[in-house]
C-alpha cells in the first residue's frame, strides 16, 4: 500500500510542477491590497511569489543580482538607466489590452524616461511631502507651523521639532532634490561638489532626526510616535485613516512627483504570464481597489467610478490644481553624478 501511494506521487509531481504557473513580483512595501493577489491567483491559475523593498537602491541590486524576476516597480526616475544597461524589456501591448485605460496625460510625462512608452506603464504615483502631527508639532514648537520644507531644512526649526519625532524617507533622490529646490538650485544640475554640500547640511541635521527609514515610519507615524515625517502621500494619509491628527501637506516651496511603473525585467522567465498579471493590475476595478486600500492615487483613467467618493475628495490624495503646479516629476540624476549621491546618502543615513 505504502509502495503505491509513493508510485502515485511521484508520477504526480511533474504534472504538479507544471500545473503550479508561479511569478515573482517585486513592488514597494506596502504599495499593494493583499486581496488583489489573492484574486489574480483564484482567477488565473498563476501564483505570485511576491517581495517587497523599501527603496530604490534595493531594486536596483535585485535587478542587477540576475535572479529572475518577473515584474517589477521601479520609479520612473529609475527608469532611464535600466533601459541604457537592457535591464527590462519592451513590452508587448497586444498582450495589454487594458493599457487602453491608462491615463494619457500620465503616459506623456512618462515618455520623457521611456520614450514611446516601450517598457513601463504606470501604476501608482504621488506627491512627497510632510506628514505633520498637528497637535504634538504645534506643541513642541511653540505655536502654529510656517507652510514650508523650513520645518525640516532649517535645524533651528528641526531642533525645534526633535523632541515629538522626525523622520526622513531613505530616499537619496528624493531627499536631495526637495533640499536643494528649497535652496532654489535643482539635483540634476548639480555638480558632485553642490551635492557634496548638501550632504553637509544634511549631516548637520541628522540629530534632530529619529531615524532615516521609508518603511518605519507608517507604524509610527499611525500610532502618534512622530510629529514630522518627509512622506510619501499614502503613508501618511494611512495615519490619518488610522485615527491620528496627522495631515498631509506639500508646503508652498513645492514638492517631487514620482510615477512608479509595472515592467518586466530582462531576467523574467515567464515573460506571457508577467503579462497576464500587468493587465489584471490595469482593470480599473482592480487598481481602484488598490488605491483605495493604499490611498495613492493610481495612472489608470477609467478607475474613479470604482473609488468612494469620500475617498476621491480627501484633500491631498489626488492634488487639486493650485498643488499640481507646485509638483514637478523627480528629476533623472545624471549617471556620472550618482557616486556621489549615493556615497553622500549613505553617510546621512547612517547618521555618522
Ligand atoms: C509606499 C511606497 C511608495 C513608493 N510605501 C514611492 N516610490
Amino acid at each position: 500500500m505504502h509502495r503505491v501511494l509513493v508510485a502515485v506521487f511521484l508520477g504526480l509531481t511533474p504534472w504538479l510542477a507544471q500545473a503550479a504557473d508561479s511569478i515573482t513580483v517585486y513592488n514597494w512595501n506596502d504599495y499593494i491590497a493583499p486581496q488583489v493577489l489573492e484574486d489574480f491567483t483564484r482567477d488565473t491559475g498563476i501564483a505570485v511569489d511576491y517581495h517587497t523593498f523599501t527603496t530604490a537602491e534595493e531594486l536596483d541590486k535585485a535587478l542587477n543580482s540576475g535572479d529572475a524576476i518577473d515584474v517589477a516597480v521601479p520609479s520612473h526616475n529609475q527608469l532611464p538607466a535600466l533601459i541604457s544597461a537592457g535591464r527590462i524589456r519592451p513590452l508587448d501591448f497586444s498582450q495589454l489590452p487594458n493599457s487602453r485605460h491608462l491615463d494619457k496625460q500620465l503616459l506623456s510625462k512618462l515618455a520623457a524616461v521611456d520614450p514611446q512608452n516601450r517598457h513601463a506603464v504606470p501604476y501608482l504615483w504621488g506627491a512627497v511631502g510632510l506628514a505633520i502631527n498637528t497637535p504634538k508639532a504645534e506643541a513642541a514648537y511653540g505655536g502654529p507651523l510656517p507652510d514650508s520644507w523650513s520645518l525640516l531644512f532649517d535645524p533651528q526649526q528641526s531642533a525645534r521639532l526633535a523632541s515629538c519625532g522626525i523622520s526622513v524617507l531613505d530616499a537619496a533622490d528624493e531627499g536631495l532634490s526637495l533640499l536643494l529646490n528649497y535652496q532654489g538650485r535643482s539635483l540634476a544640475r548639480s555638480a558632485p561638489s553642490r551635492i557634496q554640500r548638501a550632504g553637509k547640511i544634511l549631516d548637520a541635521l541628522r540629530p534632530n532626526l529619529r531615524y532615516v527609514d521609508s518603511e518605519r515610519y507608517i507604524d509610527d507615524l499611525a500610532k502618534g510616535n512622530l510629529c514630522l515625517s518627509m512622506a510619501w502621500v499614502g503613508d501618511a494619509l494611512a495615519a490619518a485613516q488610522a485615527g491620528q491628527p496627522v495631515r498631509f501637506v506639500v508646503p508652498q516651496e513645492g514638492s517631487v512627483l514620482f510615477i512608479d511603473n509595472l515592467v518586466i525585467p530582462a531576467t523574467s522567465s515567464q515573460p506571457a504570464l508577467a503579462h497576464r498579471f500587468i493587465d489584471y493590475l490595469m482593470q480599473p476595478k482592480v487598481i481602484a481597489q488598490v488605491t483605495s486600500e493604499t490611498l495613492y492615487p493610481n495612472g489608470n483613467a477609467d478607475s474613479a467610478q470604482f473609488i468612494e467618493a469620500a475617498l476621491l475628495e480627501q484633500p491631498g490624495l489626488y492634488p487639486d490644481q493650485e498643488t499640481k503646479r507646485g509638483l514637478f516629476p523627480l528629476d533623472v540624476l545624471p549617471e556620472k553624478h550618482t557616486e556621489m549621491r549615493n556615497q553622500v546618502w549613505q553617510h546621512f543615513r547612517q547618521g555618522s
